[in-house]
């Protein structure tokens, strides 16, 4: 980064500092992760420089030898990785995407039948200070005492309310969906069924757990958590709904896309189809079952029964009387990031919730198995329970460091 060191020290410093950061910080946020040196490439290059609106071969403006290029070369990267029949590669982010499948299919008023937040479903889910909320009538299901989706109330409420989407997905839900039963329910309805895969892309892409897109008529996506791409979203579909799809993204909803963050996304796609990415994708799921059994140990309460997938949701404040807030910043200050994080039906305030909620991808990126997640397991319960005391928090943080270091993650960034 000679240019920039000499040009702007401000920002150079910063980008050095959450390099540092990154370096040495245990990160266990569910929906981060760390892209290869390739997609860092990509996403730097001067594909930022060009407006391409449109679709590869019917674009607005001259000049699109090359987008065209990297925007199929995406598109036929994620076919085969999903096996989807139609995907748009151009939403900015999840988001925007779901936004998008909205006001592709609803009209305004429509119901939509989605995941409550707190059970783990996503704002965009239809939490009612959002705009979608705003715009489409959303009714929410929740998780039973086992855990699981109540898949009879859930039928029983789609045939009262005959929504026009019924909508699977979350963000901290950590068990596997019944993908047939969703799909079934939509059909006995007359729903469209469309399913959020933001948090496990990566897993599905890996065959870690088995692939929605054949039951689903509208699946979205990130594609920087568990899937390991730049920033980004997208959409796939079946073939009868991509002209509304495409349509929606642009003129609809986006103007030009983000050709360069497109080229990122084409040379993740290629990392997931790698048998490399296999591996990665089985051994989240390892290390979050270890996360699992040694919180477990340590007596934290683990909602929704256990683990299926990539991350952990606890109960801190009724396991450890601490709330989620304060357990947050306790780990902060020994190098561990986590997020505090609304449980179900929280009797707390979101901004200060009873619940952690602990993710694997990223540690598991820079090679972290069995053995590291243990001891992490181990830093979580010291540093919460020793979180007045600064000396021990101080040696703890010593420790997560000389870890991190042993696990490198950008060996060529300077
Ligand atoms: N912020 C992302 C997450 O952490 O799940 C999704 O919005």
């Amino acid at each position: 980064m000679k240019n920039l060191k000499k040009q702007d020290r401000k920002i150079y410093n910063a980008i050095q500092g959450e390099l540092k950061r990154q370096q040495e910080g245990m990160e266990l946020i569910a929906s981060e992760n760390y892209v290869s040196e390739a997609v860092l490439e990509a996403l730097g290059s001067i594909f930022t420089n060009k407006y391409s609106e449109g679709y590869p071969g019917r674009r607005y403006y001259g000049g699109q030898e090359y987008t065209d290029v990297i925007e199929s070369l995406a598109i036929s990267r994620a076919k085969k990785l999903f096996r989807a029949d139609h995907i748009n590669v151009q939403p900015h982010s999840g988001a925007p995407a779901n936004m998008i499948v909205y006001s592709a299919l609803l009209e305004p008023g429509d119901k939509v039948l989605g995941m409550d937040l707190s059970h783990g479903g996503h704002l965009t889910h239809g939490h009612p200070v959002t705009l979608p909320a705003k715009i489409y009538k959303f009714i929410r299901y929740k998780t039973g005492r086992d855990g699981k989706i109540d898949y009879k109330e859930l039928e029983k409420v789609a045939k009262k309310i005959k929504p026009k989407i019924i909508l699977a997905g979350f963000s901290s839900y950590t068990r596997q969906l019944d993908y047939k039963k969703f799909s079934s329910i939509a059909k006995k309805v007359g729903a469209i069924s469309m399913i959020d895969i933001a948090h496990i892309a990566g897993l599905i892409a890996g065959r870690a757990i088995s692939n929605p897109v054949p039951y689903f008529d509208i699946v979205t996506t990130t594609t920087h958590k568990t899937l390991r791409g730049p920033r980004g979203g997208m959409i796939m579909c079946r073939k009868k709904f991509a002209k509304a799809i495409d349509k929606s993204v642009f003129p609809g909803f986006q103007g030009g896309p983000h050709m360069n963050n497109i080229a990122a996304k084409a040379v993740m796609l290629e990392e997931a189809l790698e048998p490399s990415f296999k591996k990665y994708a089985r051994q989240i799921i390892k290390n979050a079952k270890v996360l699992e059994k040694e919180l477990r140990k340590y007596g934290f309460k683990i909602m929704f029964g256990k683990t299926e997938n990539h991350m952990v949701l606890v109960d801190v404040f009724s396991s450890k009387e601490v709330a989620g807030k304060e357990a947050e910043v306790a780990l902060d200050k020994v190098g561990i990031t986590v997020n505090k994080n609304v449980i179900p039906d929280d009797p707390r305030s979101p901004m200060d919730p009873s619940g952690l909620r602990i993710g694997v991808p990223a540690v598991t990126t820079r090679g972290m198995k069995e053995k590291e997640i243990k001891k992490i397991a181990e830093w979580i319960n010291d540093a919460i329970e020793n979180r007045k005391n600064n000396k021990k928090l101080n040696q703890i943080h010593k420790e997560v460091i000389k870890l991190c270091k042993k696990f490198p993650i950008y060996k060529n960034l300077k």
